[in-house]
């Protein structure tokens, strides 16, 4: 089809889409939030998003979707197809206005039930904009249709291509490289990651992810079905697989109280933290909301009534505050809401008043049946909470200590802190080093305008294991606390962060690169994961990247990072080449560690950054616990680098 027909068929109000198309390449933050990897990655999800209300409506089962191996992406399913007859009002068929369209979505179809999200929700148009080529099938009707489109702009009209006895839709689209500056490559882990979570928090669905740029050992592409029949409450069992649990059942409901649908579930489990991943039409909602207030609401009413009832509270000499019902918590709430109000700093937190009660309700509902079925479990959740309580009462007076000495400035800063001479935090670094001897060579080799040393003793507390007020007490955390300037706790909420007062804007944590020193990396981020997550979601957090090794010849000296740089260098220099192989910093003097690790122009820092906080709470979980066959295997599985910022 030439051009000229093309240009032709576009209506007054086609041209206006054109400009709006023109919008998303001129913005695209704006539509989906950067466009680094997360935003390259929330492509896929738009595109799914839209598979994910046909099935929800009722119309498909079966999701595919595939990497291909020129790095394009395909994602097909079984549904209605999207309807390609002619749009009144557009004159071009309704497909092409959904491709080409800003905000079209489905929106003409008035009786599917469909809600559309915050962060994604943007139409599957934004997708073909921010793609050099895209493609949709439509298997419907008994034929097969396609149309192709280049940056947005449709390459020919909708044409018949042939028969099918088929249904659904197909749609494959290359993400521009002009917009995707950064990188074009598409995670597997990071696609599998979500894959899973749809598949829990839509029951039912099966969805496929295929990988072709890589076979396994069998010579098959590497691929993986998610599907679940339980729903949230296999997500429960999935997310707390490596603790233990101290009740004997998952507890779990769904309601649609105020035409609002509830799901809600939830474990208590042997560990002192609390875990609670909230989602709003499947979008996990980090910063909570009014539905997570509903829950916090029902779930602290009844525990408390059952408590006060059951006169186990009795001898209990203080009150029992909101958050010693949530240790030991996992918990997950999902709610659909036809409009959604996102607000806070990345408009991830529900705003909807008329949520609270729908959620507060079937939590109450859920919880009442619950301990009235399970006499024995309700008296365990209750003995916890106690236990909770009083160990708030040791951790606060842990933590006030920590306060005082920060805030009054009456221990002043740690004694180990090397500090910088900047004051502007904005331009002030602090390197957290594994050992004093690294420790020592960092504070030689740094740039001591900008950049803090704080060297860290050992191994640092593992808080996945360990009782509040232990971490308050344990010295190299109050360090960090202190070296940091931040503090724990509001009148509003006892566990929020204060980043006002932050003294380095990059916190970059330097172990060696070994097997002990990713060890230390972990526990060091297993700690700002669970009390300093805000530091984390900022991005203040990186993680330091020494070399492996030092090829030298004569007066010639290279680093490299990995094995094949190694060969690479040794290559170059042809015979006689000597390799250092870096066990730790410790080997390293104060200039190489300088070139390699901490100079700003030449250094690499990893920024650790949670996409998944659901996958990075089983990680640590994992990790962090007792059970060592998934340690080992996960270790074994990233060798290299564990994945933990992914
Ligand atoms: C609106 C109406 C109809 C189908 C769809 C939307 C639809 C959209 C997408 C996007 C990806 N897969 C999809 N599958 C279906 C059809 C209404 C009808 O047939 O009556």
């Amino acid at each position: 089809m030439s051009e000229e027909v093309n240009k032709n068929s576009y209506s007054a109000d086609s041209i206006q889409a054109l400009e709006g198309m023109e919008h998303v390449r001129m913005r695209p933050s704006m539509y989906i939030g950067d466009v680094g990897v997360r935003g390259l990655h929330h492509l896929v999800y738009e595109v799914v998003d839209n598979s994910i209300d046909e099935a929800m409506g009722g119309h498909c089962d079966t999701i595919g979707v595939t990497i291909n191996e020129d790095g394009s992406v395909t994602v097909e399913d079984n549904g209605r197809g999207i309807p390609v007859d002619m749009h009144k009002k557009e004159g071009v068929s309704a497909l092409e206005v959904v491709m080409t369209k800003i905000g079209a979505g489905g929106k003409f179809d008035k009786d599917s039930y469909k809600v559309s999200g915050g962060l994604h929700g943007v139409g599957v148009s934004v997708v073909n904009a921010l793609s050099n080529h895209m493609r949709s099938t439509v298997y419907r009707d008994g034929k097969i249709y396609e149309q192709e489109y280049e940056k947005g702009k449709s390459v020919y009209p909708v044409k018949q291509i042939g028969e099918t006895t088929k249904r659904g839709t197909t749609q494959t689209f290359y993400p521009d490289n002009t917009i995707f500056t950064q990188t074009t490559e598409f995670s597997y882990d990071t696609l599998a990651a979500r894959m899973r979570e749809l598949s829990f928090l839509n029951k039912g669905i099966t969805v496929t992810l295929t990988d072709k740029r890589e076979k396994n050992d069998k010579g098959e592409f590497v691929s993986e079905i998610f599907h679940s029949d339980e729903g949230l409450k296999e997500y429960i069992r999935f997310l707390d697989g490596n603790r233990e649990p101290i009740i004997s059942h998952v507890i779990s409901m769904e309601s649609e109280k105020g035409e609002i649908p509830v799901e809600v579930a939830l474990i208590y489990n042997t560990s002192y933290t609390e875990n609670i991943f909230s989602y709003v039409n499947n979008i996990n909602t980090h910063e909570g909301g009014t539905h997570l207030s509903g829950f916090r609401r029902g779930l602290t009413n009844t525990l408390k009534k059952y408590a006060d009832s059951s006169g186990l509270l009795d001898k209990l000499k203080f009150e029992i505050s909101g958050d010693d019902f949530r240790e030991g918590l996992t918990a997950i709430i999902s709610v659909k809401v036809q409009e959604p109000q996102f607000e806070g700093q990345t408009k991830t937190k529900l705003g909807n008043r008329e949520v609270v009660a729908p959620v507060s309700q079937a939590v109450s509902e859920m919880l009442e049946n619950y301990l009235e079925e399970n006499p024995n479990d309700a008296r365990v959740i209750v003995q916890k909470v106690i236990l909770a309580a009083q160990a708030r009462h040791a951790a606060k007076k842990a933590r006030e200590m920590v306060q005082r000495k920060t805030v009054m400035g009456g221990g002043g800063l740690p004694g180990k802190l090397s500090d910088c001479s900047e004051q502007d935090p904005a331009k002030c670094e602090v390197f957290l080093v594994e050992g004093d001897s690294a420790g020592g060579t960092a504070k030689q080799g740094r740039d001591r305008a900008f950049q803090a040393i704080l060297p860290l003793r050992g191994k640092i507390l593992n808080v996945e294991k360990a009782m509040h007020h232990k971490v308050f007490e344990n010295e190299e955390i109050r360090n960090i606390f202190t070296a940091l300037g931040v503090t724990i706790g509001t009148a509003e909420d006892s566990k929020a962060l204060n980043l006002e007062k932050l003294r380095y804007h990059k916190v970059v944590i330097m172990c060696d690169a070994d097997v002990d020193g990713s060890h230390i990396a972990t526990l060091i981020l297993t700690f700002f994961f669970r009390f300093m997550k805000e530091l984390i979601e900022n991005g203040h957090v990186y993680i330091a990247t020494p070399p492996l090794y030092l090829v030298k010849k004569g007066t010639k000296k290279e680093y490299a990072w990995t094995d094949a740089q190694r060969d690479a260098i040794t290559e170059k220099m042809g015979g006689g080449s000597a390799i250092q192989r870096y066990k730790g910093l410790g080997e390293m003097n104060a200039e190489q560690l300088w070139d390699t690790t901490m100079d700003p122009s030449f250094r690499t820092l990893r920024q650790v950054n949670i996409d998944s906080l659901a996958e990075a709470d089983r990680i640590f979980s994992m990790l962090m616990g007792d059970e060592v066959p998934p340690r080992r295997e996960f270790i074994e599985k990233n060798a290299a680098y564990a994945k933990i910022d992914a």
